[in-house]
């Protein structure tokens, strides 16, 4: 049967199919990138840095090797972009508890809860964690860990200092260095035991004894 649709018709439904396809190239990359991204974090959260290749990480996002040179110069690339990725993430969740408004203890502890939730379900948190537990084995050297949440927190505590909520008796910078030791210490119990699957629990008796220690006296 000859086909009667108007040539224009036929022409806008295939510049309209031609337009859906063409995806812009930048947005494409992106979405590349991010997809290599999490596949390679999938694998270093599982086996290890020294234990991932880039031709595992090929092979699990369905790419050439080729494809993913195109993206990160080498493994290392990867492993510095995963750590990066997993540090971008708590500026953005702390804009998110503070626009809550919460008291300073509350904005602390309602961060430090989702924190714990993301180490328990973030499969680039808990990639970027072994890795910097791995990084003496990285010639490369991965962004400096810990110190970002020191800085984090040392505010949020003054203020809670300031606001009476806090034990006056002790630096704030100090309180912060206690608390991002005594959270490490919990998420890495957690994970060899459990493998983080009873890290909200777990934060919840660090949290319990935590304000308990901080309260004034
Ligand atoms: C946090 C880890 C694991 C500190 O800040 C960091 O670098 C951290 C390593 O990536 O726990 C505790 C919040």
């Amino acid at each position: 049967m000859k086909n009667t649709t108007h040539p224009a018709i036929t022409r806008t439904a295939r510049t309209a199919t031609v337009e859906q396809l063409v995806e812009p190239k930048q947005e494409r990359a992106v979405r590349t990138r991010a997809h290599i991204l999490k596949a390679a974090a999938e694998l270093f959260a599982d086996q290890g840095y020294q234990r991932t290749s880039i031709a595992d990480v090929a092979k699990r996002v369905g790419m050439t090797k080729g494809a993913v040179y195109f993206h990160f110069k080498d493994k290392d690339d990867i492993a510095i972009a995963v750590v990066e990725a997993n540090y971008q993430r708590w500026p953005a969740l702390l804009d998110e508890v503070k626009d809550l408004d919460l008291d300073p203890l509350g904005m602390i502890g309602e961060l430090l809860d989702r924190t714990a939730r993301a180490f328990r379900d973030d499969i680039v948190v808990q990639a970027a964690t072994r890795l910097q537990a791995e990084r003496s084995l990285i010639k490369t050297s991965l962004p400096q860990p810990y110190q970002g949440w020191i800085d984090r927190l040392t505010p949020l505590l003054t203020q809670a200092q300031e606001a009476g909520q806090v034990r006056a008796d002790v630096a704030p910078d100090a309180l912060a260095r206690v608390l991002v030791s005594t959270f490490f210490g919990m998420q890495h119990v957690s994970d060899v035991l459990h493998g983080r699957a009873d890290l909200s629990e777990r934060w919840a008796e660090v949290r319990a004894f935590a304000l308990y220690a901080l309260a004034p006296h």
